[in-house]
């Protein structure tokens, strides 16, 4: 099946999904930083609704739209003996984008529902042009009322969406926008109720108003061939897709290569295809990005690619043709010094810094998709990215509907980020406990990753099977990944990290194999013997033992990404000593200081880069 044709069904079976998911959704918009954009960002005002009184009566029956006590309406008493329950006021403000539990002491547990209030002014610059409301994310369940008009409502915490602005319901000034957040955590979600993370609520990244000609460029995909690994002949394929229009003429420009070609687009969607000698390959070491002028016949955008391949041959993972050893380290969507969500270019690049500081190539954004900044910083930093959907330990893997929501999640993370460089793997889940249903669920997820992106690699990160004498890789899913992937923790969760040195690894698949995760706890400035644990002392002697059995891996071994950059907020992590509701594997502390494993993995990659 050649892309264009594959695109189309997909696109066929994104908009069946999005009418179970997400009422009035609309498609997919890519390059929202690149459109006529219009930021919603800054002060919202906000109700705290524990018993969602604003959403439910009294019978606890959704609201009917007219309902004068639903919060999306009005909170303006009529006159001086109307009765008004509900109101938004500067006392009670959020900053968007932002999550509200490091925004006000009193919000730092709270899981339910805020309600967030904004008005604007907005005119169209042309009649016939489309206005859409775009949401980077919000966690993790959302209803958007326009002037008491619900416009869409949208499930999942770290996927952007769109709702386009019917034009009799724009006004010019005073627009009364109201969205209900409800990070509630709920059986039946991805994620589920059990994670290993802060469940920061709200609108947690920006809100923007897009404006765009009645026939617009939705979106495209421009990535090298993944054949084109030899780099005298690269060759730029993918395609572009029109809405609201049908036959077009596209051109594609990237001045820098002196390339300037137009396709038909046919039934909206035009495939591409383009020589581009003079290309120079993105890499870490040359993190090459260029300016792409798209153009059809009513709409122009400006976006910023780089090209590479990546694939795996036998045992080794290529980039660009060549065999590339991972030096990673796992990352979570959050600023420790501030216990917040990170969000924006300035708090990408302060995480990927690090990353970059530690000598690695790659990052591992775990466990959600984390915000557009981080892979477009990662871009022009020059480093990898493996992106994951939060299909995490023991969510309902023989439900249908939850099923659909991983899968619209997974679809939306590759539409968002399909362009970047960055992004080599993408991965559908992390330690999901092996049965028949999640066999079958995450296999059809791997398909689905596939059919959407033929570009990149596909994994998850999986569990070994512990004997008393070997440690075995054998999940099912091995046979279906592009690399095997697994999370190991030999001398914390098991044993002193000595155990590292006794260890016999054997894996079932003869396919690269990547370790995902390590790492152990240590409360920086606790320093002790190395067996003491919590102290930064065991953690630098874990990384060591680690390291050194890493060294005597197989050939198949193609790095690994230990658990993690910074130290993170966990509502799991309960030692009063030690913890505190922190995760404390960090390499990098609460307060943003490096701890002595930090140097220990950082010399071990400068090694590496230097052998
Ligand atoms: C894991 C999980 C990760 C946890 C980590 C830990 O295996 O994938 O989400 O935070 O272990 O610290 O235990």
């Amino acid at each position: 099946m050649n892309l264009q044709t594959r695109r189309r069904i997909l696109l066929g079976s994104v908009a069946v999904l999005i009418g179970i998911a997400t009422a009035a959704q609309d498609r997919t918009i890519g390059n929202i930083p690149g459109r006529k954009i219009t930021s919603l960002d800054g002060i919202w005002q906000y109700i705290i609704d524990p018993y969602e009184t604003g959403f439910y009566n009294y019978r606890f029956m959704e609201r009917a739209e007219s309902d004068r006590e639903a919060y999306w309406n009005t909170d303006i008493p009529n006159d001086k003996s109307d009765r008004k329950e509900h109101g938004y006021s500067d006392a009670r403000v959020l900053k968007v984008p932002g999550d509200w539990n490091s925004q006000d002491p009193t919000l730092l547990y709270y899981e339910g529902t805020i309600w967030y209030k904004k008005t604007f002014n907005y005119t169209k610059t042309s009649a016939t042009n489309r206005l859409y409301l775009y949401f980077g994310a919000v966690n993790y369940q959302a209803h958007i009322y326009l002037n008491g008009k619900k416009l869409g409502s949208h499930k999942g915490g770290f996927t952007p969406f769109n709702l386009e602005i019917p034009d009799n319901l724009l006004k010019p000034t005073d627009n009364f926008l109201v969205v209900k957040v409800d990070n509630k955590r709920l059986a039946d979600e991805i994620p589920t109720l059990n994670t290993d993370w802060w469940n920061y609520g709200g609108i947690t990244r920006s809100v923007q108003l897009v404006e765009l000609p009645s026939e617009y460029i939705a979106d495209y995909m421009l990535q090298l061939d993944r054949s084109s690994t030899d780099t005298k002949k690269p060759v730029i394929t993918g395609w572009v897709n029109i809405a609201g229009g049908n036959t077009q003429k596209i051109t594609i420009e990237i001045p820098e290569l002196k390339v300037k070609k137009s396709f038909a687009a046919e039934h909206g969607t035009a495939s591409v295809r383009i020589a581009a000698p003079e290309l120079q390959y993105w890499s870490p070491e040359n993190p090459k990005i260029y300016t792409v002028n798209i153009t059809s016949e009513k709409d122009k955008l400006q976006e910023k690619i780089g090209f590479r391949t990546i694939d795996v041959k036998e045992k080794q993972v290529l980039l660009n043709g060549k065999p590339v050893f991972l030096k990673g380290i796992c990352i979570h969507e959050e600023i420790p010094e501030e216990m917040r969500r990170a969000h924006g270019a300035r708090d990408a690049v302060k995480l990927l810094s690090w990353a970059k500081d530690l000598g690695c190539n790659i990052v591992r954004l775990a466990h959600y998709p984390h915000n557009e900044s981080m892979t477009r910083v990662a871009d022009s930093l020059g480093l990898m990215v493996w992106s994951e959907i939060p299909v995490y330990w023991t969510i309902n893997f023989a439900s249908a509907s939850v099923y659909e929501n991983a899968k619209q999640q997974l679809i939306d993370m590759i539409n968002r980020d399909h362009n970047r460089a960055s992004v080599v793997l993408w991965s559908v889940g992390n330690e999901t406990p092996v049965s028949a249903a999640r066999n079958i669920f995450m296999k059809s997820l791997l398909e689905t990753a596939r059919a959407q992106d033929a570009t990149r690699l596909v994994s998850a990160a999986l569990e070994v099977t512990y004997t008393k004498d070997k440690n075995i890789i054998d999940d099912p899913l091995g046979e279906y990944v592009d690399i095997v992937a697994v999370n190991e923790y030999l001398g914390w969760y098991s044993g002193l990290p000595d155990a590292c040195a006794k260890a016999v690894w054997e894996v079932k698949y003869n396919k690269p194999l990547f370790f995902s995760e390590t790492g152990a706890e240590a409360v920086s400035g606790f320093h002790a013997d190395q067996l003491t644990r919590w102290s930064e002392e065991y953690q630098e002697y874990y990384f060591q033992e680690q390291i050194a059995m890493m060294k005597r891996m197989p050939d198949n071994f193609v790095g690994w990404s230990p658990w993690i950059l910074a130290d993170f907020k966990s509502p799991r992590r309960n030692n009063p000593y030690y913890q505190e509701g922190w995760n404390n594997k960090g390499l990098i502390s609460q307060k943003g200081l490096k701890k002595k494993a930090f140097y220990t993995l950082k010399n071990y990659y400068h090694e590496l880069q230097h052998k």
